[in-house]
């Protein structure tokens, strides 16, 4: 019998990472999570505490990553500063957490004889560029400072697979959603603070006039994605889009919150937010042709199951 393989999740006690954490455990792995819980929280982990260990501290500490890193089979990085408006008030922070952080995990996994990492980057680096569905083959253009940083790490990346016989992969998730989002910042992504909302029967706010979409995936095709990922053969130094491959409206949107909650959701709308892009949209071909990735969670079904987490954490918390 061969010992179960070992994994380093970064930014584990976060939203992804935290369901990461226990698709690995189900699968059969050890798992290390590194976190300096500014975003993350140990409550993400309330679940699989005694299975997992915790390591917290911070990608930007370079002999902390290698601590971190020992003994691993796999790193899977999805710590980040994951905020566009934050990265343009805050370049230099979100440069040393995303650019900088990336690059001490990959030295680490060196180092340490990783034999694959497997990273978050985002379709952030895509831009602005309107040519619809976004393939990989694209060049990119990310317009904000996160964007920049994620697409660098993705060079990186793929420098590391060609000179250091690191395995790498890179996948730009799309705009992902799902329970543990947390809807308390301006700029949390839109589901949560809307789901939010509807149970609460505030009214949403849509920036724009809500014709403005985007390819939504529910947090479990995102892991599927990340599994693969991590043990498929012969997809080192590729990167690949993680979305579902259908758009949806703001507008469409509120209807179907509305209808996953049970009630009617109106909203008001307000100006564009400056340098909100309008639409975005993967072809994930190559995800499926070499990954095997089948989005198995529609939009529609993610909704329900999201609402219905929220509905039992706020019965649990009342
Ligand atoms: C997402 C990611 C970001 C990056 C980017 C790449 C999230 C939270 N962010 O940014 O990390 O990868 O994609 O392009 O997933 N909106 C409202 N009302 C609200 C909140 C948002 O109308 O209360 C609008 C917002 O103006 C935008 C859309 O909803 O048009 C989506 O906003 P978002 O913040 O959820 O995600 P996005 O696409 O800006």
């Amino acid at each position: 019998m061969t010992a179960s393989p070992r994994a380093l999740i970064t930014g584990g006690a976060g939203f992804i990472g935290s369901h990461l954490a226990e698709r690995l455990l189900r699968e059969g792995y050890k798992v290390r999570v590194l976190d300096n819980l500014t975003t993350g929280k140990t409550e993400n982990l309330a679940a699989i505490a005694k299975d997992v260990e915790l390591e917290v501290g911070d990608v930007r500490d370079q002999p902390f990553v290698d601590y971190a890193v020992r003994d691993c089979d796999v790193v899977f990085h999805e710590a980040a500063i994951v905020s566009v408006p934050y990265s343009v008030e805050q370049p230099q922070e979100t440069h040393d957490v995303n650019l900088q952080g990336t690059l001490n995990v990959l030295q680490s996994a060196r180092k340490r004889g990783v034999k694959r990492v497997v990273f978050a980057c985002s379709a952030a680096v895509y831009g602005e560029e309107p040519t619809m569905p976004k393939r990989e083959t694209m060049a990119p253009a990310p317009v904000a400072p996160y964007g920049v940083e994620k697409m660098a790490s993705e060079l990186y990346l793929g420098a590391w697979s060609a000179l250091y016989g690191v395995e790498t992969v890179s996948l730009r998730y799309f705009n992902v959603f799902g329970p543990r989002q947390d809807p308390k910042s301006a700029y949390s992504g839109v589901i949560s603070i809307f789901v939010d909302r509807a149970l609460r029967g505030t009214t949403p706010v849509i920036f724009g006039d809500g014709s403005q979409y985007r390819d939504f995936v529910y947090v479990d095709n995102v892991v599927e994605a990340n599994f693969l990922a991590a043990t498929r053969p012969g997809v080192s130094g590729r990167a690949y889009n993680v979305g579902c491959g259908a758009q949806t409206s703001l507008n469409d949107l509120l209807g179907m919150i509305g209808k996953a909650a049970g009630t009617t959701l109106t909203a008001t709308y307000q100006p564009a937010r400056a340098g909100d892009i309008h639409a975005s949209l993967a072809d994930i071909t190559r995800a499926r042709d070499e990954l095997g990735y089948v989005p198995k969670v529609s939009v529609e079904e993610g909704l329900a199951r999201l609402v219905a987490h929220v509905k039992r954490e706020r019965a649990g918390a009342s």
